[in-house]
C-alpha cells in the first residue's frame, strides 16, 4: 500500500519537471481510512511546498491521516514556512517519506520535528527512484555548483561530424526533440566559442511552451562575433566567460547588446570558477553541448556528473573526423574514465545512453 501511494506522489512530483529549479520536485498524497483526501506537488520556487498544497486540499480530513511525501518535509524558514511544523499542526498521525532532504538546512531535522511530536515516521519507500528524480537538486544543494551533464550525438563509430565538419544531422528527429526536452529541463546550456563560430547555434528550446536555458559561452579571447545569433536574437540571456583580460572595447559592445561578459582568472577560461559563479546565481543544472575540446576539459578536470549520448546507426569513418571527446586522452587503459549506472533506451532509430562519471 505504501508503495502505491508513494508512486502517485512521485508521479505528481514529476509532473512539474523543469519548472521547480533550483528547488527539488516533490509530490505528496494524504490518505485517511483508505481514501485519498489530498494531493499536492511543488510547482514553482517561492510557492507552497507539496505537503502544504495537499494539507490545504485535505482540510480537516488531515486529522489522524497518513501523509506520503517524496522528500523529507522541510524544517527551515525559507521562502515558505517549515512543512514539518505544518504537518504536526494538522494532526497527521503518520508520515511516509521516500528520501531524506540533503539540504544542510534540513538534513534530518524535518524527521526529528515529526518524531519529537510523537508522529510515526516511515522512511525509504521508493527511495532510489526519489533520489534519482532529484539528482540535480541533491548535488547542487550540497556543492552549490550546477550538476553538469555532457550531451553529445555521435555516429556508431563515435564521430560528431565528418572529416569536412559536416554534422547536420547525425541523429533522427525524435532524438533531436529529446534534446530540446533536455534543454527545457536545464537551467543553463554551455558551448565553446568554436561551436558559435562554426554553427552559429541558437541554443534555445524548440518545444511548444519550452523554457530557454541561460546560454553560456566559453570564449577566452572574446572571439564571439557581435552578430552571432546568441547575441542578437534576444531569445534568452547569454553570458560569455573569458580569460582574465578581455578586450575592453569588445566587452563594452557586448554589454550594450545585453550580453554579460565575465572574466575568470587565468589565460584560458577557469571552469571551476565558471561553475562557482553559475551556482551563486542559483543555476542548478548545466547542459554541456560543447565540442570535443570543451567536453574533454570538463572530463579531465573531473567536473562532469553525467553523460547523455545519442548514438545514430551510421558510420562516417575517417581518422580525422572529430569525436565527442578530444584532448590528450588516456595513455593506458587503466587511465580510462569508467562510467557507472549505464542505461540504454531507444529513441526513434537512435540509442540514448545515460551514464554517470565517477565522483571526483
Ligand atoms: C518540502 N516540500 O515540496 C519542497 C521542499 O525556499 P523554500 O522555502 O521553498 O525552500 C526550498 C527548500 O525546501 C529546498 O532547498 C529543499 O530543501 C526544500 N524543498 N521541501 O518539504 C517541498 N520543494
Ligand atoms: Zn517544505
Amino acid at each position: 500500500m505504501h508503495e502505491t501511494y508513494m508512486r502517485l506522489a512521485l508521479d505528481n512530483a514529476k509532473a512539474a519537471r523543469g519548472q521547480t529549479r533550483p528547488n527539488p520536485m516533490v509530490g505528496s498524497v494524504i490518505v485517511k481510512d483508505g481514501r485519498i483526501v489530498g494531493i499536492g506537488a511543488h510547482l514553482k520556487p517561492g510557492e507552497p511546498h507539496a505537503e502544504i498544497h495537499a494539507l490545504r486540499m485535505a482540510g480537516e480530513h488531515a486529522e489522524g491521516a497518513t501523509i506520503y511525501v517524496t522528500l523529507e518535509p522541510c524544517s527551515h524558514h525559507g521562502r515558505t514556512g517549515p512543512c514539518a511544523e505544518a504537518i504536526v499542526r494538522a494532526g497527521i498521525r503518520r508520515v511516509v517519506i521516500a528520501a531524506l532532504d540533503p539540504n544542510p538546512l534540513v538534513a534530518g531535522r524535518g524527521v526529528q520535528i515529526l518524531k519529537d511530536a510523537g508522529i510515526e515516521v516511515i522512511q525509504g519507500v521508493l527511495e532510489e527512484e526519489a533520489e534519482r528524480l532529484n539528482e540535480v537538486f541533491n548535488a547542487y544543494i550540497v556543492s552549490k555548483r550546477p550538476f553538469v551533464t555532457i550531451k553529445s550525438a555521435v555516429t556508431l563509430d563515435g564521430k560528431i561530424a565528418t572529416r569536412t565538419a559536416s554534422s547536420k544531422w547525425i541523429t533522427s528527429g525524435e532524438a533531436r526533440e529529446d534534446v530540446h526536452r533536455l534543454r527545457h529541463e536545464h537551467a543553463a546550456i554551455l558551448v565553446g566559442v568554436q561551436t558559435i563560430l562554426h554553427d552559429d547555434p541558437q541554443l534555445t528550446t524548440r518545444l511548444p511552451d519550452g523554457r530557454n536555458p541561460l546560454r553560456v559561452i566559453l570564449d577566452s579571447r572574446l572571439r564571439t562575433p557581435l552578430d552571432a545569433r546568441v547575441v542578437t536574437d534576444g531569445e534568452a540571456e547569454t553570458w560569455i566567460f573569458t580569460g582574465s583580460a578581455p578586450d575592453e572595447d569588445k566587452q563594452r559592445q557586448f554589454e550594450q547588446a545585453g550580453v554579460k561578459v565575465i572574466p575568470t582568472e587565468g589565460e584560458r577560461v577557469n571552469l571551476e570558477q565558471v561553475l562557482d559563479i553559475l551556482g551563486q546565481h542559483e543555476i542548478s543544472s548545466l547542459l554541456v553541448e560543447g565540442g570535443g575540446q570543451v567536453n574533454a576539459s570538463f572530463v579531465q578536470q573531473g567536473l562532469a556528473d553525467k553523460l547523455v549520448l545519442y548514438v545514430a546507426p551510421k558510420l562516417v569513418g575517417g581518422k580525422d573526423a572529430p569525436t565527442f571527446l578530444e584532448g590528450l586522452g588516456a595513455a593506458v587503459m587503466d587511465e580510462a574514465v569508467s562510467l557507472t549506472r549505464l542505461s540504454v533506451q531507444q529513441v526513434g532509430v537512435d540509442l540514448k545512453i545515460e551514464a554517470y562519471f565517477p565522483k571526483a
